[in-house]
């Protein structure tokens, strides 16, 4: 039905950082500010709750269940598996897409308890690679002392500077940005729009896929 080699299809988005750094404001703020220019533009979150398989992800954060390392790894990256009919169809219509939180969460959180780095790449081969990656950073203190911090299994301080350790892992210049979320929202959003607003207007080439 679409070509997958379409010029006008949707850039795909990717907002990745530690917990509580900004990304689902921004993401929101994004989608709105894109819209009002005119875009087709949708907003995607992983874990995506809603699933049955979301259910289960869900459960284990909110400490309700325990599940093996593996387990859990498995079933976020399948959660983003059982999105990526509907991504891929967006994406080729023409519709950009901004995404809160991809595989790179997926391997930073479970590499985080020890997990061996590329065993946990493997199950996310094949996933759709994003156009550009928004990596927010915010001071460790800042973000403990934002609203709701420590409520769900992987917040609390001394894990969360192992994340951010392999997020600078996986970070790759070719089309990761970082952007400081520790401005007003209003102020970080002029900053996350100026990266993202030269990658919606260009020709990025044909769908990739990760790794
Ligand atoms: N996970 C996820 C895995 O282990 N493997 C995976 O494969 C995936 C996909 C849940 C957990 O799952 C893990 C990672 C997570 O630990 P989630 O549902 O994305 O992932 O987590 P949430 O709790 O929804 O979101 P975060 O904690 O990551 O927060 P955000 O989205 O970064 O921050 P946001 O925008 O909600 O803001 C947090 C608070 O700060 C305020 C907001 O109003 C809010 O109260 N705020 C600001 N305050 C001042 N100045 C600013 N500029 C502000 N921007 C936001
Ligand atoms: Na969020």
């Amino acid at each position: 039905k679409y070509s997958t080699m379409s010029a006008n299809r949707g850039k795909l988005i990717v907002f990745e950082g530690c917990d509580r750094s900004g990304k689902s404001t921004q993401c929101a703020k994004l989608i709105e500010r894109l819209r009002k220019e005119g875009h087709k533009a949708e907003l995607l979150k992983f874990p995506d709750r809603t699933t049955s398989i979301g259910l289960m992800i869900n459960n284990y954060l909110a400490n309700n269940v325990d599940q093996r390392d593996e387990v859990i790894h498995l079933l976020f990256s399948a959660n983003r598996w059982e999105g990526m009919q509907k991504m891929t169809n967006l994406l080729l219509g023409g519709t950009h897409l901004v995404v809160d939180r991809y595989a790179y969460s997926g391997i930073a959180y479970s590499a985080a308890k020890g997990m061996d780095l590329q065993w946990c790449r493997q199950p996310d081969i094949g996933l759709t690679k994003p156009d550009k990656v928004i990596y927010m950073t915010l001071n460790r203190d800042k973000a403990s002392e934002r609203a709701d911090f420590g409520g769900e299994r992987y917040e609390k301080k001394e894990f969360q500077a192992k994340v951010e350790k392999i997020f600078e892992q996986l970070q790759d210049p070719t089309y990761w940005q970082v952007v400081n979320g520790e401005g007003t929202i209003e102020d970080v959003h002029e900053n996350v729009f100026n990266v993202v607003s030269p990658v919606v207007s260009s020709d990025c080439g044909p769908l990739k896929k990760l790794w």
